[in-house]
């Protein structure tokens, strides 16, 4: 059981390379409005070492619980409320099954924040993604709903708190809603999915399929007015 575990939630993903004192706070203001849920803080590559300085300005002004989302080792901090300890199981790299993990278990143990393992797969969206060529891996294609699902159930065997299902930032096809319910009937680990949400219609879709949690980036980075009715169609699920 994790704080993840009942009720449909939004998740904001803050890239720490495109916000900005005067972003972050407009950000927090219309967050705290609708009632995000949770910030996700990362990014495949970040130019800037700013992952700490993101958390503190948030955790400073807002009370939103706020979950590294590291695209490396280089990307962890303690001042946050915890981390999605992914683990890219979609992949065959062993730097991100289980590589990295070693060399961030002192600094993790340290922290004593809320770690939640999570098998992350990739699936095909549409795009070649920062994650695909970051990682060295391919994602999983899109039709192949078997795969996706044989590796959730992995996922959940091995332990893991939840499963995350990446169609990459800025994707051109979210996750469908076939291969979210494939993989709901299967597994009763908290759902993440992310990659290229753009409507309230997308997010209702992928809660209805068995979504829990939806993670929103890139039209928040472009308007981030976006924000209201995606994170009420959510919500009013709860209702
Ligand atoms: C990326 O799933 C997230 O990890 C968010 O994707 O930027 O397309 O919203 P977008």
């Amino acid at each position: 059981m994790t704080r993840f575990s009942t009720g449909k939630k939004i998740a904001l993903l803050i890239d720490p390379d495109k916000t900005s004192e005067n972003h972050l706070t407009k950000v927090i203001s219309a967050s705290e409005s609708v009632k995000i849920d949770v910030f996700l803080i990362g990014s495949s590559i970040l130019l800037r070492n700013s992952v700490a300085w993101v958390v503190q300005f948030i955790k400073k002004r807002s009370s939103i619980p706020v979950y590294l989302f590291p695209g490396s080792v280089m990307q962890i901090c303690d001042n946050a409320d915890g981390i999605l300890l992914l683990s890219l199981l979609s992949g065959r790299n062993p730097e991100l099954l289980i590589g990295q993990h070693v060399l961030a278990a002192p600094s993790l143990k340290a922290a004593r924040f809320d770690i939640v393992p999570t098998g992350y797969l990739l699936i095909d969206g549409g795009i070649r993604s920062s994650v695909e060529y970051m990682s060295n891996t391919q994602p999983i294609p899109a039709d192949k709903i078997d795969i996706a699902v044989c590796t959730a159930l992995a996922a959940e065997q091995l332990g893991m708190k939840s499963v995350y299902l990446e169609a990459g930032s800025g994707a051109k096809n979210p996750v469908s809603a076939s291969l979210i319910a494939a993989i709901r009937k299967n597994v009763s680990i908290p759902i993440w999915v992310g990659g290229g949400i753009k409507t309230p219609e997308s997010a209702l879709s992928a809660c209805n399929a068995g979504a829990d949690i939806i993670v929103v980036g890139t039209i928040f980075e472009q308007n981030i007015e976006l924000i209201t009715p995606i994170a009420d169609a959510i919500h009013q699920l709860n209702k």
